[in-house]
């Protein structure tokens, strides 16, 4: 093994991803665990507003600008019942069910496959009036983290996507889309009740403790009343429909830990 594999399994993984081998492994890795930690941190600090509320769904945002142009970071928490952290990253990660869940994409090409559980996206975005389309290249990434205070062992587990750039994709001005950037991850924590007796682990034994976080810049002019209230409506919608979209596919599926 290389040093950088050595690291990651005693840091993060269980297995080493192919992806290790990868020019882009050390930007993945650095941002994946920068992720993880920032996504841990709780919303008591750091100035964060509750924009949107909806059961146990909770949005936060900091409204912050960047060269006048609006990038206020969002964290969200869920609580979701009958699904393990595995599959809502699962869903979340796999491109085949990408465009069933996710109403903001018009088109969605994986244009490297780095491994298994890293690829690279190219995904064009609905078009917002009167601002440009925009579109997005970033890469994906998935893994399953030791949860060192379960004594369970519970895992965690992360989708991190990360802007990157490709020079058979690049960003064109004279072409119709302005490539925003984007750092966007989603943690779930599997939460079991244990059954009396023994019994067999059942999907009413099971919740799952979600939190995303995203930071989109948008690459160029749009006006900020617009864009506010683009994400305002778009992130709710988002997150209720994907863990509904999550619970519906698992219902009548073994459960994949
Ligand atoms: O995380 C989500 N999805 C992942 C898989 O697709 C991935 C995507 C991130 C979305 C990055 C947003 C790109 C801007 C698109 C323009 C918005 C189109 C809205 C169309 C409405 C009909 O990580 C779930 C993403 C959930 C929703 C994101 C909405 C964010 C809006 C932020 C404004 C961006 C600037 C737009 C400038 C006009």
């Amino acid at each position: 093994k290389t040093k950088q594999q050595q690291l990651s399994v005693i840091g993060t993984s269980k297995t080493i991803s192919k992806a290790t081998q990868h020019r882009l492994w050390p930007e993945i890795d650095r941002i994946s665990v920068e992720q993880l930690r920032y996504a841990r941190l709780g919303v008591g600090e750091g100035g964060w507003q509750l924009f949107a509320e909806d059961g146990e769904m909770k949005m936060y945002k900091r409204e912050e600008e960047s060269n006048g142009m609006v990038v206020d970071p969002l964290k969200a928490c869920h609580v979701v019942r009958g699904v393990t952290g595995h599959e809502m990253c699962h869903y979340f990660f796999s491109p085949d069910v990408r465009m069933e869940w996710e109403t903001t994409v018009e088109q969605m090409t994986v244009i490297e496959k780095i491994a298994d559980d890293t690829l690279v996206f190219l995904q064009v975005h609905k078009r917002i009036w009167p601002a440009s389309q925009r579109d997005a290249l970033f890469w994906s990434h998935m893994r399953q983290v030791p949860d060192h205070n379960d004594r369970d062992g519970h895992d965690i587990w992360i989708v991190c996507n990360h802007s990157t750039d490709n020079s058979d994709f690049p960003q064109s001005n004279n072409g119709k889309c302005v490539r925003v950037t984007l750092t966007v991850c989603l943690v779930c924590q599997t939460f079991i009740d244990p059954p009396k007796d023994g019994a067999k682990i059942t999907r009413d034994d099971i919740t799952c403790k979600i939190t995303y976080c995203s930071v989109v810049n948008p690459g160029g002019w749009a006006p900020a009343s617009v864009l506010r209230a683009v994400y305002k409506r778009e992130y709710p919608k988002f997150l209720k429909r994907f863990t509904a979209y999550v619970i519906d596919q698992c219902k009548d599926k073994p459960i994949m830990f």
